[in-house]
Order: structure tokens, then C-alpha cells, then sequence
């Protein structure tokens, strides 16, 4: 059985030799072409990072190392695989998948799961720091200011610092990368006591559990078996959505710098937590029970539509619709979707019906009002209604689970950046004059 260190330290010879082999063959080849309305339009499509994890197709949407959901499903280790309650993937399994391009054993995600909670307690310091942040603090800025506080035991600073070789800097990244996704779970269960005084304050870190089982338990949900396998889930797909989202390439922008783990991983929470991003899942919570107050629990297709045409023609997007990538449902909405049609409290719940039918209803107004060139749901329409059916109401800290999970994506590539001696990133960028200029030559 391997340990996750020596799973990657196998493949890092080949993926070198992968990178040498591309730059010496293809250094010139042609990508595609950029044009003005590239540079003016935040660079939709453009081929310009490399991405190991996952690749986004618009119309298939995602696959883990070439395995869309429904194949990891299948082959990845699961809360049983380990001998605990429940069936769904674990995101060590991802996380292993995701760092390695391979599929882990039972045994090594049950040595990693055992590893992330004996390095799951958090430093006092940060405890202190997340205790003294006022309840009115949104639980996304205090999570990037916590994650950003755990760099002060950073290996990889204190590494570089003694003057570590370029070669060598992989490893410290990955021994940061996974102490924080450790601690992920104590940092947003100690957010979510301190704003909203539910779970356990104390974080409690259970050595017999999974990752996801113990934050289900910090937040005070270990009982309730549907919620842990939700989260497991959830925070497993959530993970990696390929490199170009605004998480994911704000950790690779800033660890490009060679700050950090912590510090590139707090960074991409800031993007995260935009309303056109992962704060969306938020908004469409907000959103769907408004509409609920303002229509009864029994809406009609019709009282939808209308419901969807006043947020239209009061200028604001309907929140979980459209994608900058996707030009079909997000097969992430589906997988969520699937999981409600297997549970009885989910299926009778008048909120996930509600969003089920909006699903509906939507893409037939989006396609009217013309603008958006997907009118389909993408996974933030459906990922805060099942939270909310569970009990865990408080929706401005959606987006904190959210945070949990695309560390599992974006750390990942950090360690890929610096086994393959990425360099620094910086584009050029032009002046509205300088680029008159340049187009008149
Ligand atoms: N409702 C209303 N208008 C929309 C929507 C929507 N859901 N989606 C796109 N549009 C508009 C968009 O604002 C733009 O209008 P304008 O020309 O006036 O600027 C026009 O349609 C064209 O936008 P697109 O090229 O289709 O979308 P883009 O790639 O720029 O943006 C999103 C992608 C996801 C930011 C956009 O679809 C959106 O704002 N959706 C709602 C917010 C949301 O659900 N975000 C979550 C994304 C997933 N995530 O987890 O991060
Ligand atoms: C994501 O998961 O990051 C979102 O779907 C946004 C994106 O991929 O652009």
C-alpha cells in the first residue's frame, strides 16, 4: 500500500518527461488564435494554462482524468469501501484520483483519511483568530482570513526560506496541501459555531472518521446519515471544474508567485465567493425562497415563469443558470438532482421540488430573453436546496462548503505547478491606446 506522497513521487518522472516532449515538439504549434474580442470578452476560450485534474467539454461537461462523474462514481472508494455508513465517493478518493491520474485502493484512501484527521486540529492561533471575528462577518471572508493564518506554519515558506532546491519544492507543497484540506473542516465548523452557535465548538476531531464524516459531525450532523453522504458527495464533485474558473486560477496565479498553499488557497476563496461564482449557490437559495414566499409552496409553471421574467426585467441574473463553459445542464445539477430522486425527504420536500421545476421552467425563459448562451442549471442551482431540506438554513455559509471542496481540485495542480517547474505567470496586457496603435501597424 502505497501512501499518497509516494503515489505521486511515482508519476512525477513520466509527467516531466510528458512536458519536456511537448515543449521540444509542439514549442511552436498553434493553439488558436487570440483576437481583440479575446482580450475584451475575459478571455473566454483561449487555450492558456495547463490544467491536470480535469477538463471541462461544453456539452459533456466534466471528466477527473478523462472519468466524468458517473465513472468515479463507479471506481472510486466509498464511505463502505472504508467500513463506514454510507455510499457515496469519499473525496480522499477524489483527492487521490485528482493528484495522481490513478484510482486508489481501499486501503490507501483509508491510510489517507486517517492521515487528514490526525492533522485536522487547528493551531491556537487561528482558533483565536476565527473566535474574535464579529457574527456579521461574511463566513467567506473569515474563512480566506483563517486559511491565510494557517501560513504561519507552512512548510513550504519555511522551506523556501532556507533555501530549498527548485527541484525539491513539490514535496513541502504537498505536505502544506494536504495539512490544509486536514483542517478545512475544523476551520469552517468553528465558522459556523461562532456565527450561527450550531455544532461543536470544540472541533472534535474523531480519528475513526472520514474527512467529510467529521465535518458532518462538527457541524452537528453526525447523526443525520443523508446529510454525510450529501456532503460527501457534494464536496467529492465539487472539487475540480478544470483550471479557468476563478478559484482554481487564482490559487495557480498566486502559487505561481511561489507563495504558499495557504496564501494561494485564500486567495482563490476571495474568488470564490463573487456571486458569479461559488457565492451563486447562496443567491439561488435566497432567490428560490422568495419566490416561494411570494408564489405559495405549490408554484404554477406559469407563476415561474413570471417569477423569472421580473428578476430578468429587473436587470439581475437568475441565479444557477448559465456558464461561461458549459452549453448543457452541469452534470454536477444532475448528479445532485439523482441523489434527491433516491431520498424520500428530499423528493417530498417542497424547496427541492421547487427547484426541480424551476429547472424546468427556466431554460425556456432564458432562451427567450436571448442573452445567456446557456439557459441551462449549472450545480449551484441545486446544491443549497438540499442543505437547506436538512435543516442547515443559514445560507449565507453555503459557500464555505463550496470552499471546503475545491481545495481537493485546486491544490492539486499547485503540486503539479511545481513538480513541472511552472514559471511565474504573466501576461501581457494592453492600454486601450496601445492597442489602437498596435492594431493600425
Ligand atoms: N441570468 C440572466 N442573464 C444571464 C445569465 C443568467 N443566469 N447568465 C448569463 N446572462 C447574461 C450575462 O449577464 C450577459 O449579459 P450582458 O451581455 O448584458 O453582459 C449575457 O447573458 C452573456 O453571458 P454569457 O456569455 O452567457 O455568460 P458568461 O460566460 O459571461 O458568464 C456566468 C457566466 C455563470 C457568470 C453567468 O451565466 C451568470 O451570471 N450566471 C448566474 C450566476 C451563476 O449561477 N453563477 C454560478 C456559476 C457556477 N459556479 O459555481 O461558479
Ligand atoms: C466552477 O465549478 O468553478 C464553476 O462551474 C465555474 C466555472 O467552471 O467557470
Amino acid at each position: 500500500t502505497k501512501t499518497l506522497k509516494d503515489a505521486v513521487a511515482e508519476i512525477i518522472p513520466a509527467k516531466q518527461e510528458q512536458l519536456k516532449k511537448l515543449k521540444a515538439e509542439h514549442g511552436e504549434s498553434k493553439l488558436g488564435e487570440i483576437q481583440l474580442q479575446h482580450l475584451l470578452g475575459g478571455m473566454r476560450g483561449l487555450k492558456v494554462m495547463l490544467w491536470e485534474g480535469s477538463v471541462l467539454d461544453s456539452e459533456t461537461g466534466i471528466t477527473f482524468h478523462g472519468k466524468s462523474i458517473p465513472d468515479s462514481q463507479k471506481v472510486l472508494p466509498t464511505a463502505a469501501d472504508l467500513g463506514l455508513n454510507g455510499n457515496e465517493i469519499l473525496p480522499e478518493s477524489m483527492l487521490w484520483l485528482l493528484l495522481t491520474g490513478n484510482v486508489p485502493s481501499k486501503e490507501e484512501v483509508k491510510n489517507l483519511s486517517a492521515e487528514l484527521a490526525a492533522k485536522g486540529a487547528l493551531p491556537a492561533h487561528v482558533e483565536k483568530i476565527i473566535d474574535s471575528f464579529p457574527k456579521t462577518l461574511h463566513p467567506m471572508t473569515q474563512f480566506a482570513a483563517a486559511v491565510a493564518a494557517l501560513n504561519h506554519d507552512s512548510k513550504f515558506a519555511a522551506a523556501y526560506a532556507k533555501g530549498i532546491k527548485k527541484t525539491e519544492y513539490w514535496a513541502p507543497v504537498l505536505e502544506d496541501s494536504i495539512d490544509l484540506i486536514a483542517k478545512l473542516p475544523a476551520v469552517a465548523a468553528r465558522i459556523y459555531y461562532n456565527v450561527f452557535g450550531r455544532g461543536d465548538g470544540k472541533q472534535a476531531i474523531d480519528s475513526s472518521l472520514d474527512l467529510i464524516g467529521n465535518y458532518s459531525k462538527m457541524i452537528g450532523y453526525g447523526d443525520n446519515q443523508g446529510m454525510t453522504d450529501y456532503l460527501r458527495l457534494y464536496i467529492a464533485i465539487h472539487g475540480d471544474h478544470e483550471g479557468g474558473n476563478v478559484s482554481a486560477h487564482t490559487a495557480h496565479l498566486v502559487g505561481s508567485a511561489l507563495s504558499d498553499p495557504y496564501l494561494s488557497y485564500s486567495a482563490a476563496l476571495l474568488g470564490l465567493a463573487g456571486p458569479l461564482h461559488g457565492l451563486a449557490n447562496q443567491e439561488v437559495l435566497g432567490w428560490a425562497l422568495a419566490m416561494q414566499e411570494a408564489v405559495g409552496e405549490n408554484a404554477s409553471d406559469e407563476q415561474i415563469k413570471e417569477y423569472l421574467w421580473s428578476t430578468l426585467k429587473s436587470g439581475r441574473v437568475v441565479p444557477g443558470y448559465g456558464h461561461a463553459v458549459l452549453r448543457q445542464p452541469d452534470p454536477r445539477f444532475t448528479a445532485l438532482s439523482k441523489f434527491c430522486d433516491t431520498r424520500p425527504e428530499l423528493r417530498d420536500s417542497s424547496i427541492v421540488q421547487l427547484v426541480q421545476k424551476v429547472s424546468q421552467v427556466a431554460p425556456g425563459v432564458l432562451k427567450e430573453h436571448g442573452k445567456t448562451k446557456n439557459p441551462f442549471p449549472n450545480v449551484d442551482a441545486a446544491s443549497g436546496c438540499v442543505l437547506y431540506q436538512y435543516g442547515l438554513t443559514e445560507f449565507t455559509y453555503y459557500t464555505v462548503i463550496f470552499g471546503i471542496s475545491r481545495a481537493i481540485g485546486a491544490l492539486p495542480q499547485l503540486v503539479a505547478d511545481r513538480y513541472l517547474g511552472m514559471p511565474i505567470e504573466r501576461p501581457k496586457s494592453m492600454s486601450m491606446d496601445s492597442l489602437e496603435a498596435f492594431l493600425k501597424k
